[in-house]
């Protein structure tokens, strides 16, 4: 099992009291207990921070720094996360619409915003702490995947409301398959650590799946799938799992909530949950894709949002799959030409690792595009 909730570990002392001196500007009560850091996300730091309350009870709470190389407008973020964490809660509430009885909430600062700037110019933002629940990189049956994407289709349905254009686009072309194609070209074009040539198989595999990168953004152009308020980073280890019931109790990581395309968000849960290898495994044997898991993706995404989306968003579910796995291969690539000056990397060749996993899983998809396309027509026809 790998969850990314428990192989947090404590951190140096000095770090405790920044996380203590942090944790002062916000309206958290109690007494400061311990801070452990949370190695889950290519992005951002998070800490899991604990208070001792006046009955003796512990209250935990997550505090986490904007990285702010990869947000370049910290604010505009929070004022997406405030509106959409604002509006869900609301519509919870409304609703009574039982989601484990947890939902992501902020915390605000002594001061009333909703972050706080520490010296160094870092924006930092609390959360409140799902409790009882753990996250996956990788998920372990079938009904942990029909659950996760049944959270990612409400997620969709409770912001559906939300118009897309009140929302800011924090990572302008976030998911424009074509503009990160572009962009591999051009760095590869002034290869500027001298690394292309040894990753010349990666490249020409991408390059010669150039076609696949302008097919939902010409459907778009079309006018036949809609741009609606999605998660865009619906990995399978941002869905808070209920660690006794393996169900599903929220999403998390707000960071990209802005205007996006449904696949966007079915894609990449199909990319990051259908394998049971890791993201960074290096032998890439272990990389499949695994049909059960799509079909059970399939069914819960279609329980949770199969009222509001159209026909051809449903006919492009598994190329939705293919293409994530794609696009973000094509991301991990140039940030291995770049020299890993936006995903956090752990060890050399991290983002080359990543990126051969992710186009593994596009060869695995192709080799099984018929048959996941042959399973989502017959769901969407009622048959079983
Ligand atoms: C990043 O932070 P994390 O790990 O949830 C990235 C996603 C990628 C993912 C690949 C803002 O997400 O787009 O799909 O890594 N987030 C951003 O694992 O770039
Ligand atoms: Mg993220």
């Amino acid at each position: 099992m790998t969850t990314s909730s428990i192989t947090s570990a404590p951190h140096n002392p000095g770090t405790q009291e920044w996380i203590f001196s942090i944790g002062n500007q916000f309206a958290v009560q109690g007494e400061f207990l311990r801070s452990e850091e949370i190695h889950s996300g290519h992005i951002n730091a998070t800490y899991r921070v604990a208070y001792r309350q006046a009955d003796g009870t512990e209250q935990r709470y997550i505090f986490q720094a904007i990285n702010r190389n990869v947000f370049k407008d910290p604010y505009a973020v929070m004022a997406n996360v405030e509106s959409v964490t604002r509006h869900i809660n609301e519509r919870v509430l409304r609703l009574k619409k039982d989601l484990g009885g947890q939902t992501l909430s902020l915390f605000p600062a002594r001061t009333g915003s909703s972050w706080v700037e520490d010296e160094q110019g870092s924006i930092w933002r609390c959360y409140n702490h799902i409790e009882g629940c753990v996250t996956y990189d990788i998920i372990e049956n079938t009904r942990q995947a029909y659950q996760a994407a049944h959270a990612f289709g409400s997620f969709q349905a409770l912001v559906s409301d939300l118009e897309a254009h009140s929302m800011t686009e924090t990572i302008p072309d976030f998911h424009h398959t074509r503009k990160r194609f572009a962009r591999l070209m051009d760095v590869a074009a002034t290869n500027p650590r001298g690394r292309l040539d040894s990753v010349r198989e990666e490249f020409d595999f991408i390059r010669s799946r150039e076609a696949l990168t302008g097919i939902l953004l010409d459907l778009v152009e079309a006018g036949k799938i809609p741009i609606r308020v999605t998660h865009n980073d619906t990995k399978i280890n941002n869905v808070m799992i209920d660690a006794s019931s393996d169900e599903a109790v929220c999403v998390i990581d707000l960071d990209t909530v802005m205007p996006g395309l449904a696949l966007y968000d079915f894609g990449d849960l199909v990319r990051s949950a259908t394998s049971p290898a890791a993201e960074d495994e290096t032998d890439l044997s272990k990389v499949e894709m695994q049909m059960p898991m799509f079909e059970a993706l399939v069914e819960g995404y279609l329980a949770a949002a199969g009222s509001f989306i159209n026909d051809t968003e449903i006919e492009y579910l598994a190329h939705s799959g293919k293409l994530m796995a794609l696009e973000v291969g094509i991301r991990f690539l140039t940030d291995h030409l770049e020299g890993d000056v936006y995903f956090k990397t752990h060890r050399p060749d991290h983002n080359l690792d990543r990126c051969r996993t992710q186009l593994k899983l596009v060869e695995r998809i192709e080799e099984q595009e018929s048959e996941m396309n042959a399973f989502v027509h017959k769901v969407r026809r009622g048959g079983n």
